[in-house]
C-alpha cells in the first residue's frame, strides 16, 4: 500500500497525535507557549515525521481534514492546560488558501472554549504567492476573530518584504537555518539576526529563535535580543501529558 492510502485512514485509526514544543520568553525565562507538532505512528513503519507526509497530504487532497484536526486537538488540549499557556498551529498554505479557514478555527476556538488569543497560526512566506487581494481578505477574516499570526521559517522563502506593509503578524519566527551557525558574535549569521530583530522591533512584532540547540547559541541569541527561544535546549516537543506534568510542577 501506498503511504497515501494508509493516510487516509491514520486519522479514523487514531493514529495521529500531536506533540508539544514550549517557547521560551527570553527575558524572563518563561515558558509563554508551545508550538503543535503532528506525528504518525504508522502501524508497520513507525513514526513518520510531519516532513514526508504533510507534502503527501498537501497532493492528496487530505491537508483540510488533517489541518482541522490538529486545530481543533490543540484547541481542547490548550483548554485544559494551568495558566495562559498559547498553543502555535502550523496552517498549510493550502488550508490558508480555503475560505472556510476563519469559520474552522472560529468553531474549534469554541468547541474547546479557548479564548482567541491563546492560539496562534503559524503561516510561511509561500502564502503571499498566490492571489494578494484573497490573502489580505484572509488576513483580516482572521485577525477579526482575534487569533495571533506568526510568520514561520522566515527569510527562507519569498523572498521580497512587501507583503510585511501590511501583513498582520504579531511575531515571526527566525528560521533554524540562520540560528544554526549563529554562535560567533560577528558572524554573518548573527547579522541576520540582528537585522531580523530590528525590523520586527520597528514594525512591533515579537520573535522567535528556532532550533536552539547549544549554550553558546542561546547566549548569542539573549545578545541579540531575540524576544522568545524554542529547541533542544530546552525541551524536544512532549505529549499533551507530559507537557501538562511539566506545567504543574513549574506553576
Ligand atoms: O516536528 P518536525 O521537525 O518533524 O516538523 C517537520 C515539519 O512539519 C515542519 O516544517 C513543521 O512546520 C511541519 N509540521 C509539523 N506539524 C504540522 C502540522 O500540524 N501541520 C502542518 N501543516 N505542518 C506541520
Ligand atoms: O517548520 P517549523 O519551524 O514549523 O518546524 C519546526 C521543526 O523543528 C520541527 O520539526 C521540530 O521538531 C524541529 N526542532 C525544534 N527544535 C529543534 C532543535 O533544537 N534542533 C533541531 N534540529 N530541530 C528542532
Ligand atoms: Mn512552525
Ligand atoms: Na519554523
Amino acid at each position: 500500500r501506498a503511504l497515501e492510502e494508509d493516510l487516509r485512514d491514520a486519522l479514523v485509526r487514531g493514529e495521529m497525535e500531536l506533540t508539544y514544543q514550549p517557547v521560551v520568553q527570553a527575558k524572563t525565562n518563561l515558558v509563554t507557549g508551545v508550538e503543535a507538532l503532528i506525528r504518525w505512528t504508522h502501524p508497520e513503519r513507525g513514526v513518520i515525521s510531519p516532513s514526508v507526509f504533510v507534502p503527501i497530504a498537501e497532493e492528496a487532497n487530505l491537508i483540510w481534514p488533517l489541518g482541522e484536526w490538529v486545530l481543533r486537538k490543540a484547541c481542547q488540549d490548550a483548554a485544559r492546560w494551568p495558566g495562559d499557556l498559547r498553543v502555535a498551529v502550523n496552517v498549510s498554505p493550502i488550508q490558508f488558501a480555503n475560505e472556510d479557514l476563519p469559520k474552522v478555527v472560529a468553531s474549534a476556538l469554541g468547541a474547546a472554549g479557548l479564548s482567541p488569543d491563546r492560539l496562534e497560526l503559524e503561516i510561511t512566506e509561500s502564502v503571499f504567492l498566490s492571489d494578494s487581494a484573497e490573502t489580505a481578505r484572509m488576513f483580516k477574516a482572521l485577525k477579526d476573530i482575534g487569533v495571533r499570526l506568526a510568520l514561520d521559517d522566515f527569510g527562507t522563502g519569498y523572498s521580497s518584504l512587501g507583503y510585511l506593509q501590511s501583513a498582520p503578524f504579531d511575531k515571526i519566527k527566525i528560521d533554524q537555518s540562520f540560528v544554526r551557525g549563529a554562535t560567533v558574535e560577528g558572524s554573518r549569521n548573527a547579522a541576520i539576526i540582528a537585522a531580523i530583530v530590528a525590523l520586527a522591533e520597528a514594525l512591533d512584532m515579537e520573535t522567535t529563535a528556532e532550533g536552539i540547540e547549544s549554550h553558546d547559541q542561546l547566549d548569542l541569541i539573549r545578545n541579540l535580543h531575540v524576544s522568545h527561544v524554542q529547541g533542544y535546549i530546552y525541551s524536544k516537543p512532549v505529549g499533551n501529558e507530559e507537557l501538562v506534568d511539566h506545567a504543574e510542577a513549574g506553576s
